[in-house]
C-alpha cells in the first residue's frame, strides 16, 4: 500500500470557523479537482481523482490520522483509539462523481468524517476504538461498467473479473489501477477481517426531497435500495434514408426508442420499482442514414430484491420481443447488481439517540440511491445519516447543502462517536446476507 505522494500542505481553514463552515470551505476546495473547468467531473482513477486523493490524505494527516492509498485507490486514514491496533469503526464515503456533478454527493461524507476526527485530535481525545475514514474512489461506476470496486475490495467480495471491465477507450480497470500507481495483485489483501471492524457509518446527502418536506436537517437511513444495471446493444441495418421503404427498415434507433419506453412502462406499472435509461448512443450518426447500431444503459432500483429481479427478467423478455418484431439484434449485458441492504438496527437506533440529543426530531427513511454501504454490508453492520439537500436535487451542479445542516450533522456524528460502545456493537448478524 503506497503512501500518497507528498501532499500539498493541508490548510486547516481558519481554526475559528465552525465545523460547518470548515466543511463547506473544504468541499469548495475539493470541487476544483475536476476534468472540466467550471463543472465537477471526477471519474475513478482519473488524474483529478489522483489529485483529490493527495488532498484528502493531507487533510487526514492534519486531523492526526496515518494515511495510505489502498490497492483499489481508496484513501484510508486511521485515527488510533486509546490503545494502538484496536478494532475500528469505519467512516467515509466516495470522492468520485458523476459527470457535471454536485459537490456534496459522496464528498460531504468524507470531509465531514475528517472534520469529526480533527475535533478529537485537536483535544487529544482518544476513543475506546480506532476510527478509519475511507475515501472510496469508485461508487458512481460512471467510467467503467462495474462499480463499488473499493468498497467490495474492503469487504472482501470483489470479483477480480471486474478488473477486466473496460472504459470507453478500452482501458481496463486493471490497467487503469496500474497507471494510477496501484497494484491490482494486492487487491485481495485489503479485505478487512470482521473482528477488526465494528461497523461502517456513512454520512451522505439525502439526494431526495423528504427531509426538506419534513423540515428536518438530518434523517437516519433504514435501508438502501438494491440496484441492477445493464448495457444494451441494438444491431439494425444501415440504409439510405431516402430509398428504403419504412416496412423494410431495421432501424436501430426506432427499436431502441420503443425499448426505452418499455423500460419506463415497466417501472410505471410496478410498485416499488424505478427504472432509468441514463445514456444512449447511435451510429453511424448521419442525418440521411438509417441507424445501424444503438446502445443504451438500464438502471433498475427497488427496496425489494424480488421485485427488482422479476422486473429485470420481464424486461429482458419484452425487449427481445421488440427486437424480434423489428428484425434487429439485441444483446443485454448485466454490469452491476447490488442487493438491497437493511441498515443495522443497533446503529440506526444509536444514530437516532444522537439526533434526539441534538434536539432534532428523529426520522427514518430509506435510500433510493446506492451507496458504498451496499458492499460494506457484506463485512459489517452499516449505518447511515442523511443530510438535507435543497430541493432534493442531486447528480446536478445545483446540488446544495446549508452550512448549518453540515454543522449539526457533524455534531451528531461526534455525539454518536463519543457514545458508541464497542462492547455493545451490533453483531455482523445484523447484516442482510
Ligand atoms: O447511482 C447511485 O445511486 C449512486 O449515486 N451511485
Ligand atoms: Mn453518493
Ligand atoms: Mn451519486
Amino acid at each position: 500500500m503506497s503512501e500518497p505522494e507528498t501532499a500539498k500542505a493541508g490548510t486547516r481553514a481558519d481554526e475559528g470557523a465552525s465545523l460547518g463552515a470548515r466543511i463547506m470551505r473544504r468541499l469548495d476546495e475539493l470541487a476544483q479537482y475536476s476534468s472540466e473547468p467550471g463543472a465537477l467531473t471526477r471519474l475513478y482513477l482519473s488524474p483529478e481523482h489522483k489529485a483529490a486523493t493527495v488532498q484528502v490524505a493531507a487533510w487526514m494527516r492534519d486531523a492526526g490520522m496515518t494515511t495510505e492509498l489502498d490497492a483499489a485507490a481508496s484513501v484510508v486514514g486511521r485515527y488510533e483509539g486509546a490503545e494502538s491496533g484496536m478494532p475500528a469503526l469505519l467512516l467515509g464515503s466516495h470522492i468520485d462523481t458523476v459527470r457535471n456533478a454536485g459537490r456534496y454527493d459522496g464528498n460531504f461524507g468524507v470531509v465531514a468524517a475528517i472534520e469529526a476526527v480533527a475535533a478529537f485530535h485537536s483535544r487529544g481525545e482518544r476513543l475506546p476504538f480506532a476510527i478509519e475514514v475511507i475515501a472510496f474512489g469508485d461508487e458512481e461506476g460512471v467510467r467503467f461498467p462495474v462499480t463499488l470496486t473499493g468498497a467490495r475490495a474492503v469487504a472482501g467480495i470483489l470479483d477480480l473479473a471486474a478488473l477486466d471491465a473496460e472504459d470507453a477507450d478500452g482501458v481496463s480497470v486493471r490497467e487503469a489501477l496500474r497507471r494510477f500507481g496501484c497494484d491490482p495483485f494486492a487487491l485481495p489483501h485489503i479485505a478487512r477481517r470482521r473482528k477488526d471492524v465494528f461497523g461502517y457509518v456513512e454520512m451522505h446527502i439525502e439526494q431526495g426531497p423528504v427531509l426538506e418536506a419534513e423540515n428536518l436537517p438530518v434523517g437516519v437511513v433504514s435501508a438502501i435500495n438494491g440496484a441492477s444495471r445493464f448495457a444494451a446493444e441494438v444491431e439494425g441495418v444501415a440504409g439510405h434514408a431516402g430509398t428504403v421503404p419504412m416496412r423494410l427498415r431495421h432501424d436501430a434507433v426506432a427499436a431502441m426508442s420503443e425499448m426505452v419506453l418499455a423500460v419506463e412502462r415497466t417501472a410505471l406499472e410496478t410498485p416499488d420499482l424505478v427504472a432509468t435509461v441514463g445514456w444512449v448512443e447511435a451510429s453511424p450518426g448521419a442525418v440521411n442514414v438509417i441507424p445501424a447500431h444503438a446502445r443504451f444503459t438500464i438502471d433498475l432500483r427497488s427496496p425489494d430484491d424480488r421485485v427488482r429481479k422479476a422486473a429485470a427478467e420481464r424486461l429482458a423478455r419484452d425487449l427481445q420481443a421488440v427486437a424480434a418484431r423489428r428484425g434487429v439484434g439485441l444483446a443485454l449485458r448485466a454490469g452491476y447488481d447490488a442487493p438491497a441492504l437493511t441498515c443495522a438496527p443497533a446503529l440506526a437506533d444509536a444514530l437516532e439517540r444522537s439526533v434526539a440529543r441534538l434536539g432534532i426530531r428523529p426520522l427514518r427513511l430509506s435510500s433510493g440511491a446506492g451507496h458504498d454501504g451496499l458492499a460494506i454490508g457484506a463485512l459489517c453492520p452499516v449505518g447511515m445519516l442523511f443530510v438535507r439537500c435543497e430541493g432534493g436535487i442531486s447528480h446536478n451542479p445545483r446540488e446544495a447543502v446549508t452550512e448549518a445542516d453540515a454543522d449539526v450533522a457533524t455534531r451528531i456524528l461526534l455525539d454518536f462517536l463519543r457514545t458508541f460502545d464497542p462492547h455493545r456493537a451490533p453483531s455482523a448478524a445484523a447484516v442482510t446476507p
